[in-house]
């Protein structure tokens, strides 16, 4: 049989690391025939939570788990591993300035960039999912200079599926049938989900959604939908989205690894080229097809300028969260 991938999970005693861990230790994360041994970090105030998710791990007597290595060591953590899910980072609390919650994001992500520089494999392959999701990769990209730019990623595909879900309800379908939305730009509200090249059945989605109606809809609620989705979660539930977050991540790293079928594309945060006239060195959510362990952005869609508008509007902001955290290194 396949030889174990270490797997990193860092803040693995929150709410998507209590969802993630399973999914990973059931396969759902580098497929059904690849063996794992789980990494988990977190910091010294979760160690007991953590390691009560080691002893359920354990319980749950899942096949494909080897190993479970639970610590907050961060050296410990990173050795060795071939993927690494950054789902730990600082919060933001009520009262707090975005400026000093970017503080503490940028000092967390320069280190664990450097502990992973030094101890994980050499061609780990990074998701990054704490917020600012985009900002963290980009930080810890520019403190990881050894690590290929192509393997530190943001996670997007929470809202592509977000958006796959969404239209599948309006056209009455399942959400399988729905193919090639995109999320361009920021994990934020300034995100734009683009259904211009998006099929229904194999059918573009505006011509399925054709209706007056169905227009507005497409137009006005559905983008708003998506794009406060995580907030209608939170008013929901009480907390913020885990479950949709942890499958996600799992679609995005099985992806990556394995490839996205013929004709199908995904959406991923990941460090831009200038595509689509957006400013490179941005990590930047775009369409990507995925082969050999490689991603790759789509090529040649028509933008209409109502599109280009917000693509830019997108970048404006991410652009000024890397100021932001820049000037946070430098302080
Ligand atoms: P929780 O607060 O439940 O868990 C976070 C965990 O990280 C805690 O156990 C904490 O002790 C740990 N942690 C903090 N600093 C750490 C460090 N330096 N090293 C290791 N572990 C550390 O949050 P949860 O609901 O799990 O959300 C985690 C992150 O995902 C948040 O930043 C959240 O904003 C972000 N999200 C991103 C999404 C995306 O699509 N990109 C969607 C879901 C989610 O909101």
């Amino acid at each position: 049989s396949r030889k174990p991938m270490r797997v990193l999970i860092t803040g693995a005693a929150g709410q998507i690391g209590y969802a993630i861990v399973a999914m990973a230790a059931n396969g759902d994360m580098l497929g059904q025939d690849q063996p794992v041994i789980l990494h988990l970090l977190d910091i010294e105030p979760a160690k007991q939570a953590l390691q009560g998710v080691k002893m359920e791990l354990m319980d749950a007597a899942y096949p494909l788990l080897v190993d479970v290595v639970a610590t907050t060591d961060l050296q410990e953590a990173c050795a060795g591993v071939e993927v690494a899910v950054m789902v730990g980072g600082f919060p933001r609390k009520a009262g707090m300035e975005r400026k000093d919650v970017m503080a503490k994001n940028v000092s967390i992500y320069a280190q664990q960039a450097r502990a992973l520089e030094a101890h994980a494999s050499r061609d780990v392959k990074i998701l990054v999912i704490a917020n600012p999701a985009n900002t963290n990769a980009l930080m810890l990209k520019e403190h990881a200079p050894s690590i290929p730019a192509e393997n530190i990623t943001a996670l997007t595909r929470l809202d592509h599926n977000r958006a796959l879900a969404q239209i599948a309800a309006r056209a009455g379908t399942h959400v399988s049938n729905v193919r090639n939305v995109i999320i361009w730009g920021n994990h934020s509200s300034t995100q734009f989900p683009d259904v211009a090249h998006g099929t229904v059945d194999g059918r573009p989605i505006r011509e399925v959604l054709r209706g007056e109606e169905d227009a507005a809809w497409l137009d006005g609620e559905f983008v708003e939908t998506v794009q406060q989705r995580g907030a209608a979660v939170i008013k929901a539930r009480g907390l913020s989205s885990a479950m949709s977050a942890a499958s996600s991540a799992c679609d995005h790293i099985h992806d990556w690894f394995n490839g996205t079928a013929p004709g199908k594309w995904v959406s991923m945060g990941v460090y831009g080229d200038g595509s689509y006239g957006q400013p490179a060195g941005l990590i930047y959510s775009y369409p990507v097809t995925c082969q050999h362990g490689k991603w790759k952005i789509v090529q040649g869609l028509e933008i209409d300028s109502h599109c280009a508008a917000k693509l830019k509007a997108s970048a404006d902001e991410l652009l000024e969260e890397r100021e932001l955290a820049l000037a946070c290194i430098s302080e």
